[in-house]
C-alpha cells in the first residue's frame, strides 16, 4: 500500500518538510477554501500542486495523489437548483484534476453534516485524548440544544432521561462547546455550519426518505463516474460517519450492502469505494474481511483507523471512542492482510491501480500536540504513531 498522510493546506499547522520525516509517500489534499459546487480551476490545483510538491522551491518528493474531498454540494444531494450547475461543476473539475495527473477523489454524500462526534479531546487514562461519540451527548443536544421537532422519539426512554440528566449538568459554556464540536468543530467538512444552517438543512430533508437520498446518489454517479472512467480517474465514496441514522437524516452509505447496491447501479471501475474502518466498523456487523472479499476491486483508497463502541449488545446506535489504530473493535491486521490480498490479485490480473493509497485515520492527541491545539483527529505525533504501527503491521504480513 502507498502510506499516504492527509494535508489541510497552507493552513495545515503541520508542515510538508514535517509530513515528509513521517515517512508517508504521499499526500491526500483538497481545496477546502472552495465551497461545494465550485469549479476547481487548473490554477489553484497548480498552485496547491506546486506546495506539495516543491515548498519553498525545493522538491520534497512528494505528490498529491487523493483529492478528499471534492465535495458533493446539498443542491446535488437534494437534488434542489442549482443541482445541475453543479453536476457540471463537479466534471469540469474531474477534467482538470486528471489532467493535472491526481487520479483518486473521495467525496460523501451525508446530508448536511460529515463526520460527527461530541467530544474533540477526551481523557484517555495516559494522559493523552481521543476523540469520542456520546449518544447520550448527542441526544442532549438533538433534543434540547438543536430542539429538532420529534426529536426525542427518536430515543429510547432511558437515553432520554440520561440526555436530560445531562444537560442539567453542564455548564453554559459546556453545552455551547457540546452544539459546537457537533456542528462546527470538524475539519475537512462540507461547509461550517450555523445551529441555523442546520435547521434550514434538516427542513431541506424534511420526508426524504433513504430510498430516495440513494437513488439521487445513483443518478449523481451516471452523470459523473463515466466522465470519471473516460479521464482514467477512481471516484471513492467514504462512508457514513457514524453508519447509523443521526437527526433523523437519510443514511445510504453505511454497509456492505449500501455499498453492494450503489456500486452494481453505476457498474464502472470508476465509482468506487473509501473503505474507512474507522466509520464502518463502528456498525456491529462490520467484516472488513468479508467486505474486502465482496468488493476489495472496487476500493481505491483507505483509511485504517479504529474505534471501540460502549454497547457490546448488538445496538446499531451506540457511543464510541476512537482508540489506538491497532486496538479496537476491528481486527487491523486481519484487515491489512485482506488488503494485501487484494493487492496481489490485482497484480495478478494485471492492472495499472494495483498499489492502493492508505493514510493513518486520526490518531490522539499526545505528548507535544496536547499544547498545539491543531485541527481535531489530526494530530502530528498520534497520526505518525498509527502510522508507524500500520507500516509494521504492513511489513510483517508482506
Ligand atoms: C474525517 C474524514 C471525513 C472525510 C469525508 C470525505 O476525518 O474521514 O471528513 O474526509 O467524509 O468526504
Amino acid at each position: 500500500m502507498k502510506q499516504t498522510w492527509r494535508w489541510f493546506g497552507p493552513a495545515d499547522q503541520i508542515s510538508i518538510a514535517e509530513i515528509r520525516q513521517t515517512g508517508a509517500a504521499g499526500i491526500v489534499s483538497a481545496l477546502h477554501h472552495l465551497p461545494p459546487g465550485a469549479i476547481w480551476r487548473p490554477e489553484e490545483i497548480a498552485k496547491r500542486q506546486a506546495e506539495i510538491e516543491r515548498p519553498g522551491g525545493q522538491p520534497s518528493g512528494l505528490t498529491w495523489d487523493v483529492v478528499e474531498s471534492l465535495p458533493v454540494s446539498e443542491a446535488i444531494k437534494t437534488r434542489a437548483e442549482p443541482w445541475r450547475d453543479h453536476v457540471a461543476a463537479y466534471k469540469e473539475s474531474l477534467h482538470h484534476l486528471a489532467t493535472a495527473g491526481i487520479g483518486v477523489i473521495c467525496y460523501n454524500f451525508m446530508p448536511i453534516l460529515d463526520w460527527t462526534r461530541t467530544a474533540l479531546r477526551a481523557p484517555l487514562p495516559h494522559g493523552g485524548t481521543a476523540m469520542r461519540f456520546d449518544l447520550t451527548d448527542f441526544a442532549a443536544f438533538d433534543i434540547h440544544l438543536l430542539e429538532r421537532p420529534g426529536a426525542k422519539e427518536d430515543y429510547p426512554e432511558d437515553t432520554q432521561e440520561d440526555a436530560a440528566r445531562r444537560l442539567a449538568e453542564m455548564s453554559d459554556a459546556a453545552q455551547a462547546a457540546l452544539a459546537s464540536n457537533i456542528v462546527a468543530g470538524l475539519p475537512g467538512a462540507n461547509d461550517n455550519w450555523t445551529m441555523e444552517d442546520v435547521r434550514a438543512g434538516l427542513a431541506s430533508y424534511a420526508g426524504t426518505e433513504p430510498a430516495q437520498l440513494r437513488q439521487n446518489l445513483i443518478d449523481f454517479l451516471g452523470e459523473v463516474a463515466p466522465v470519471a472512467d473516460r479521464l482514467g480517474l477512481r471516484l471513492c465514496c467514504h462512508p457514513d460517519d457514524p453508519p447509523f441514522p443521526l437527526l433523523g437524516l437519510p443514511r445510504v452509505m453505511s454497509t456492505l450492502e449500501d455499498y453492494q447496491a450503489v456500486m452494481e447501479a453505476v457498474d464502472l471501475p470508476a465509482n468506487g469505494i473509501t473503505f474507512c474502518t474507522g466509520s464502518l466498523g463502528v456498525h456491529p456487523d462490520f467484516d472488513p474481511v468479508a467486505f474486502t472479499d465482496a468488493l476489495g476491486r472496487r476500493i481505491h483508497f483507505v483509511h485504517l483507523r479504529n474505534t471501540k463502541r460502549d454497547d457490546d449488545g448488538g445496538a446499531l446506535r451506540s457511543s464510541f471512542t476512537e482508540s489506538d489504530h491497532l486496538d479496537g473493535d476491528t481486527d487491523m491486521v486481519a484487515t491489512i492482510r485482506a488488503l494485501l490480498a487484494e493487492e496481489t490479485r490485482r497484480k495478478t490480473g494485471g492492472r495499472q491501480d494495483w498499489e492502493l493509497p492508505m493514510r493513518p485515520d486520526h490518531g490522539h492527541d499526545l505528548l507535544h500536540d496536547l499544547a498545539r491545539d491543531g485541527q481535531p483527529g489530526y494530530p502530528l505525533i498520534g497520526r505518525l504513531k498509527g502510522l508507524a504501527e500500520l507500516r509494521g503491521a504492513m511489513t510483517a504480513l508482506s
